[in-house]
């Protein structure tokens, strides 16, 4: 049926006057148009009408959040069965060693699920989790495959098989890695900086691209989360993926010891990774309360040198790293809280680094997850997008804005009605 004033439905969806973010610098106030789940017409003024519109006078439409870098299989799992007293990574990996004796398929799910919802809720659409592939059961990397399936209708999940324990902390890890690709694991992770010796941690940068190669898989590997100046893991990831070409599909995550290079070496190695092309993800909220716990005082960030990276045109994205886990107790997943910390730990106050910390939880994260033209806001893409109550990048990570619609496929997901506040003076 036509409405009143017999304009032909054309659409399912219209969304007017939307300030609609066409990339991270151009934002058009525009209508926007949703057809059989995809992004149908973008213009000034959409003449036709639809099923369903929604009037947003000018409120912020993106693409949505990226998270790019999240332990699920350890979410919500803060406190059991002990806290992390000394705040630092290792009494972190302990306690995981602890709590995941006591993994089931049904435990794993239920957190994983649970936080996927939150992170949905809050505007995200694409996740990439890591699963801890070091027991022997692989039951971490089982309940996040069987997500991973379960979601897809509503999220998109990639699960990078994670050895926690290092490919050579024991005999069978090494295999179980390979299982786990087998499996259908999405990308080949490691931890260099973690193996009992700096050859450990060479030779298993060299068998992750090994097995990356012969699965075709993505790379994803923790990389150099330590403040020792010496950890320099990162060299051999960028020389391995300048060898192979794989640049693109490669990504090194938190690379805090970057922080800690002297500058000579930071300089040149630098250089090296503007020849690799790989990605970056730095965790500003985690590093930023896990690192520096050796030091006195000065006491450093322990963050990787984002500035720098970004300012080179390297791709960085930023991940939230935990939710309420051994790691990090605190944390909801919302990753305009991840972008704020970034601004102020990685000092990128001014108008356009602020700007290209919101570019970092959306086009940089999809970039890395190597999602290629299923995301953004185009004619043609499939219709993912959030509203954002505020005017702009700026404003929404100044306020942490609330996320009102969340819009999956061309249908509304999640809908939430910001808290209002009377005063009676
Ligand atoms: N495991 C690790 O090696 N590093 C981290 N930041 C977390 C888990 C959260
Ligand atoms: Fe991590």
């Amino acid at each position: 049926m036509s409405p009143a004033n017999n304009k032909p439905i054309a659409y399912d969806l219209i969304l007017r006057q939307g300030n609609v973010m066409l990339s991270p610098h151009q934002i058009e106030s525009v209508d926007l148009a949703i057809k059989a789940g995809k992004i149908a017409a973008i213009s000034a003024h959409i003449p036709e009408s639809a099923a369903q519109e929604i009037n947003l006078q000018g409120k912020l439409i993106s693409p949505p959040f990226v998270e790019s870098h999240i332990h699920l299989d350890s979410a919500l799992t803060a406190g059991e069965p002990r806290w992390n007293q000394t705040g630092t990574l290792f009494e972190g990996i302990k306690i995981w060693q602890e709590r995941k004796q006591d993994l089931t398929l049904e435990d794993i799910k239920n957190r994983a699920i649970a936080t996927l919802k939150r992170q949905a809720q809050q505007g995200i659409l694409f996740v990439r989790t890591h699963a801890d592939v070091s027991e022997s059961n692989l039951i971490a990397l089982e309940g996040l495959l069987e997500v991973r399936e379960e979601v897809k209708d509503w999220m998109t999940v990639q699960v990078v098989a994670f050895p926690q324990d290092g490919i050579y902390g024991n005999s069978q890890n090494e295999l179980l890695l390979e299982k786990a690709l087998e499996m259908g694991a999405d990308a080949v992770g490691g931890i260099p900086h973690y193996e009992f010796t700096r050859e450990d941690g060479v030779r298993s940068v060299q068998r992750i691209f090994e097995l990356a190669g012969k699965y075709d898989r993505l790379i994803d590997i923790h990389c150099d989360e330590i403040d020792d100046d010496q950890s320099r893991f990162l060299e051999g990831v960028a020389a391995a993926a300048i060898r192979t070409g794989m640049g693109a599909k490669v990504t090194a995550s938190h690379t805090t010891a970057l922080g800690s290079y002297n500058n000579a070496y930071a300089f040149k190695l630098i250089g090296l990774l503007e020849r690799a092309q790989i990605n970056f993800i730095a965790n500003p909220l985690i590093n930023i309360t896990l690192q520096g716990r050796t030091d006195t005082y000065p006491k450093r960030r322990g963050i990787t040198r984002v500035k720098e990276l970004w300012q080179q045109g390297l791709n960085v994205s930023l991940g939230h790293d935990c939710i309420q886990d051994p790691w990090y107790s605190l944390g909801t997943g919302n990753m305009l809280d991840v972008a704020h910390m970034a601004v102020h730990v990685c000092q990128m106050t001014g108008v356009a680094e602020v700007g290209a910390c919101y570019a970092m939880v959306t086009w940089n994260g999809a970039k890395t997850l190597n999602l290629g033209q299923n995301y953004g806001l185009e004619v043609g893409q499939p219709a993912n997008l959030i509203v954002l109550g505020t005017e702009n990048p700026y404003t929404a990570i100044r306020d942490r804005a609330p996320v009102e619609q969340v819009i999956s496929q061309g249908t509304v997901l999640i809908e939430t009605v910001p808290s209002t506040t009377q005063c009676y003076w």
